[in-house]
C-alpha cells in the first residue's frame, strides 16, 4: 500500500518535471478580428445550450442574432402512407429480379411519405429567433477611423468581447449567454462619463411583434405548425441597467442616453414543453436583475469551464497567435508550419460548440448546432440520420464530455412510439425504425424521395451513437436505461431481414446506401436496393451489442439467441470488389458519382470496428483504395469524415492532410454537395452552407489521431502526423472502459502517460510500439 503511494508520488512529480521541462506554454484560447464581422458566418458564436447570440461587432449598428435551438416550426403528423405494406412484396421481389429501377418507382408512388415531406410546413424548420439591434449613436463624425478595434471569442470563459476607441474615449461591449442564470448579457461600457447613447430594438423577418411594458421591451409571436393557430410561440424581454444617464421605452425601442455604463439582459423562451412560458422568461430576468455584473460573470464562467476546462490540448508552438483568425487560417492554409496552435485551437472550438449547443435535458446540436440566421434555415436545421446528427456527437466521449449525448439518446427515445408506427405500416415489422431525417416532433416516415428518403440505415445508425456512450462510460444505469431502444431497433431489423436468394444471405430491403446512385445493367439509374453494405453493416453491429448488453443486464436470452442465429446468416461485414475497393453494395454496381460525398461503406471501418488494420489488413487496404477513389474533398463533414477515417488506418500523414483541407478558408454560402468544404472566418465550417457537423468531425478526427481505444487496448499517439511529432501534450482525453489519459510526447516518442479510472486495477497500452499492461490510476 505504502509502496503504492509512493510510486503514485513519484509518477505525479514525474509528471510536473517532465512537463515543466518542455516548458509548452498554455496556447491562447482566444479569436478575434480588427473589424467587424462581414457576413454572419464571421459572427461570434455564445450559447449556452439553449440561447444563442451572435454579435458581429458593428460600431455605430451592431446586430446580435439571437437563436433558441427549440425554435421550431410544424408539428407532430401522421405522414405514413397505410397503403405501403401492401407493395411490400412486389418491390422486393422486383429486387430479387434485379429490377431496381422499376422498384425504385413503386418506392416513390407508395413507399415513400405521405404529402411534401420535409418540404412541408407541418414538417416544420429550425428558424432564428430574432435579431437585437445597437444604434449606438457615439457623437462624432460618422466618417472617424476607430482606433484599437478588437473583436473576439474567448473559448475558454464563453465571453465575446469588443473594444475600440473612438475621439479619445474606449468603449467596451462584453456579451454571454449565460450558463448560471440562463439569460443573454451585454454589457457596454466607456471609460469617459455619460458617453453611451444606445437605441435597443428588436425584428425579425416575420411573424413578430413588438411591445413595451415600462421599461421592458418585449418581441413575440407564433410560428407556423402547417395546420392551425396552435404553431409554436415565443417571447422575449430585454431589460437594461444603467450606471448614470436614463432610459426610456419608445414605440418598441429602448432609448437609453448619456449612460456610463448599460447591462443588457435578454430572457427568452418558447412554450416547446412548456405552458408557462411566459412565467419562465419573467422569472428568469427577474432572477438575473438581482445579481451583479460580476456575479453573472463568475457564475457562467465557473459553470462553462467545469465542463470545458477537462481537456487540454498543445500540439506544438504558433508564431501567428498575434494575426487575426481570418488571416490567420488564410496563413495555415498557404503554410502551417508556424501554426501548430491552430488545430488545437479547432479542437477547443468544436468542445467549446458543443458545450455551447446543447444541454442535458434538452435538445441535441441540429445541422446547425443552435445558430441560424434565417427562417428557411438549409435542410430545415433538422437532425439528418444518415451521418450528420450522428457525427454531431462523435467526439463528445473521447472529449471529456460525455454526459452531452444525453438530448440525443432523449430524442432517439421520443422515435420509440412513432417509429413503432412506421414500422409496422410500411414494413409489417416489430420494433420501431426512422429512416433519414427527423425534427423535434419525431418524425419517423421515409422521406418524400425514393433517392434517398428510404435509407433503413438511420435508426440503427443512432444506436451506434448510444452504444459507445456506454463503451467509453461503462454506466450500467445508462445501458439499462437506452436498452430498450437499442432492443426496439434490433427488433425491427430482425423482423424485416430478407432473404437475398442468390446468396442465401439476411439483407434489408428497400433500402438505399445513403444518397448515393448506381447503373444498372440497362444503363438506367437506381438508388433503390437491397442489402447495402451500410445497412449489413449496422445489423451485425447492433446485433452484436443488443446480445451483450442483455448478458450484461442479465434479460432476454431467448432474444439473443435468436440475433445470434440471424448473425450467422447476415453478409459479411465488407467484400471487395474486383478493382480492390470495398463493395457498397450486394451487386458489383458501378457508382454514378465515385467521387460521391457518402462514403456509408465504410461505416465499418468507423464508427464501427469490422474494417481494421489489425484484425483485417485486406479490407482495410481496401478501404484506402476506396478513399482514394472518392478523394479528398466534399462538403465540410465529408472532409472531417474521411479525416476519421485515415486515422483510423494509421495514416496519421493522411490524416492531416484531411485536417488541412477541412481548414480551407471560405466565405462561400450557396449550397453544395460536392468539392468545395472548408471552414469560415468565425471558425464555423462550410458544406457550404454553415453546417456545423464538420466542426464536430474534425474534432473527432483530432481525438481519434492522438487516442484510440476500440480494439480493447489504449493506443497512445496511433496516427499522429509527422507536424505534430517535435512535441506536444494532451490532458484528459477519455478512452472506451472510463479512462481517462494525459499524454506527453516529444520526437514522436511519448515521454510521459497517465491513465486514470474511478474503478482502478489494470489496462493494456499500445505506446511508443510497445503493447503493455499498467496499473491505473486511481
Ligand atoms: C446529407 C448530405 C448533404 C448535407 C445534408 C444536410 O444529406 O448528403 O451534403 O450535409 O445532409
Amino acid at each position: 500500500m505504502i509502496n503504492y503511494k509512493v510510486t503514485r508520488v513519484l509518477l505525479a512529480l514525474l509528471w510536473v518535471v517532465v512537463t515543466s521541462s518542455t516548458m509548452l506554454h498554455a496556447q491562447s484560447l482566444q479569436l478575434w478580428y480588427d473589424c467587424p464581422a462581414s457576413q454572419w458566418e464571421d459572427t461570434l458564436p455564445l450559447g449556452n445550450g439553449r440561447l444563442g447570440m451572435m454579435p458581429d461587432g458593428g460600431i455605430n449598428l451592431e446586430s446580435i442574432v439571437l437563436n433558441d435551438i427549440t425554435m421550431w416550426s410544424g408539428s407532430s403528423q401522421d405522414a405514413n402512407n397505410y397503403e405501403a405494406s401492401v407493395h411490400l412484396p412486389k418491390i422486393r421481389q422486383l429486387l430479387i429480379e434485379g429490377k431496381n429501377d422499376e422498384a425504385q418507382r413503386l418506392v416513390d408512388e407508395h413507399f415513400v411519405c405521405e404529402g411534401p415531406g420535409s418540404g412541408g410546413a407541418q414538417w416544420g424548420c429550425f428558424q432564428v429567433l430574432g435579431t437585437l439591434h445597437l444604434q449606438v449613436n457615439h457623437d462624432v463624425d460618422e466618417s472617424r477611423t476607430p482606433h484599437h478595434y478588437r473583436r473576439t471569442l474567448d473559448i475558454d470563459k464563453a465571453v465575446a468581447t469588443l473594444d475600440y476607441e473612438l475621439d479619445g474615449v474606449s468603449y467596451r461591449r462584453e456579451y454571454f449567454t449565460g450558463f448560471g442564470d440562463d439569460v443573454g448579457i451585454i454589457r457596454l461600457t466607456a471609460d469617459q462619463p455619460g458617453k453611451l447613447n444606445v437605441r435597443v430594438s428588436l425584428s425579425r423577418p416575420e411573424r413578430f411583434s413588438t411591445g413595451t411594458e415600462g421599461d421592458e421591451l418585449q418581441f413575440y409571436g407564433q410560428l407556423d405548425n402547417g395546420v392551425d393557430d396552435k404553431g409554436m410561440r415565443y417571447l422575449t424581454r430585454v431589460r437594461a441597467v444603467l450606471k448614470g444617464g436614463e432610459q426610456r421605452a419608445v414605440s418598441n425601442n429602448l432609448i437609453i442616453s448619456e449612460a456610463t455604463e448599460i447591462i443588457l439582459y435578454v430572457s427568452s423562451t418558447t412554450d416547446f414543453r412548456n405552458d408557462n412560458y411566459l412565467e419562465t422568461s419573467a422569472r428568469l430576468l427577474a432572477t438575473a436583475l438581482e445579481k451583479t455584473y460580476d456575479e453573472h460573470l463568475e457564475e457562467h464562467v465557473s459553470a462553462f469551464q467545469r465542463l470545458f476546462q477537462r481537456v487540454s490540448l498543445t500540439l506544438g508552438t504558433s508564431t501567428r497567435a498575434n494575426l487575426p483568425t481570418d488571416e490567420r487560417l488564410v496563413a495555415f492554409r498557404e503554410n502551417p508550419e508556424g501554426d501548430d496552435e491552430l488545430p488545437a485551437l479547432f479542437f477547443q472550438f468544436g468542445r467549446y460548440l458543443s458545450i455551447s449547443s446543447t444541454r442535458v435535458g434538452l435538445l441535441p446540436p441540429n445541422l446547425q448546432g443552435l445558430w441560424a440566421n434565417q427562417i428557411q434555415t438549409p435542410w430545415n436545421g433538422d437532425y439528418h440520420l444518415d451521418v450528420n446528427v450522428q457525427m454531431n456527437h462523435w467526439h463528445l466521449d473521447p472529449a471529456n464530455l460525455g454526459e452531452l449525448n444525453m438530448p440525443l439518446a432523449e430524442l432517439v427515445r421520443g422515435l420509440i412510439e412513432p417509429g413503432a408506427r412506421t414500422a409496422k405500416i410500411y414494413y409489417d415489422a416489430e420494433g420501431w425504425v426512422a429512416h433519414v431525417i427527423t425534427n423535434v416532433w419525431g418524425f419517423t416516415e421515409p422521406g418524400e424521395s425514393a433517392s434517398w428518403g428510404v435509407s433503413n440505415a438511420g435508426s440503427g445508425w443512432l444506436c451506434n451513437n448510444l452504444w459507445e456512450h456506454y463503451a467509453f462510460s461503462k454506466d450500467t444505469a445508462y445501458l439499462s436505461s437506452i436498452y430498450p431502444i437499442l432492443k426496439g431497433s434490433a427488433e425491427f431489423y430482425n423482423s424485416v431481414l430478407m432473404e437475398d436468394p442468390k446468396t442465401g444471405w439476411l439483407v434489408t430491403g428497400p433500402s438505399v446506401s445513403p444518397e448515393n446512385a448506381f447503373y444498372l445493367p440497362n444503363g438506367n439509374h437506381a438508388n433503390i436496393c437491397m442489402g447495402p453494405t451500410i445497412d449489413n453493416q449496422i445489423t451485425r453491429e447492433l446485433f452484436t451489442n443488443v446480445i451483450e448488453a442483455a448478458s450484461i443486464l442479465g434479460v432476454d436470452d431467448e432474444f439473443s439467441t435468436t440475433l445470434k442465429e440471424k448473425l450467422k446468416h447476415l453478409p459479411p461485414s465488407a467484400r471487395i470488389g474486383s478493382d480492390g475497393r470495398i463493395l457498397e453494395w450486394l451487386e458489383e454496381y458501378e457508382e454514378v458519382d465515385p467521387e460521391h460525398r457518402h462514403i456509408s461503406h465504410l461505416y465499418g471501418l468507423f464508427p464501427a470496428n469490422q474494417i481494421s488494420p489489425y484484425h483485417t489488413p485486406d479490407l482495410a487496404e481496401a478501404a484506402k483504395k476506396t478513399l482514394e477513389v472518392r478523394g479528398d474533398d466534399g462538403p465540410s463533414w465529408a472532409i472531417a469524415y474521411k479525416q476519421i477515417f485515415w486515422a483510423r488506418l494509421l495514416d496519421g500523414n493522411r490524416a492531416y492532410k484531411l485536417l488541412r483541407q477541412l481548414l480551407t478558408p471560405t466565405k462561400e454560402t450557396h449550397i453544395n454537395y460536392g468539392a468545395g468544404g472548408g471552414t469560415y472566418p468565425n471558425f464555423f465550417t462550410a458544406g457550404p452552407p454553415m453546417q456545423i457537423d464538420g466542426n464536430f468531425g474534425g474534432t473527432a478526427g483530432i481525438a481519434e489521431m492522438l487516442l484510440q481505444s476500440h480494439n480493447g487496448i489504449i493506443e497512445l499517439l496511433p496516427a499522429i502526423p509527422d507536424a505534430w511529432k517535435a512535441e506536444g501534450e494532451f490532458k484528459g482525453l477519455k478512452a472506451r472502459g472510463n479512462y481517462t489519459v494525459d499524454v506527453a510526447w516529444k520526437n514522436g516518442k511519448v515521454i510521459h502517460y497517465r491513465i486514470a479510472s474511478p474503478e482502478g486495477g489494470r489496462v493494456r497500452v499500445k505506446v511508443n510500439g510497445d503493447i503493455k499492461e499498467v496499473e491505473v490510476q486511481l
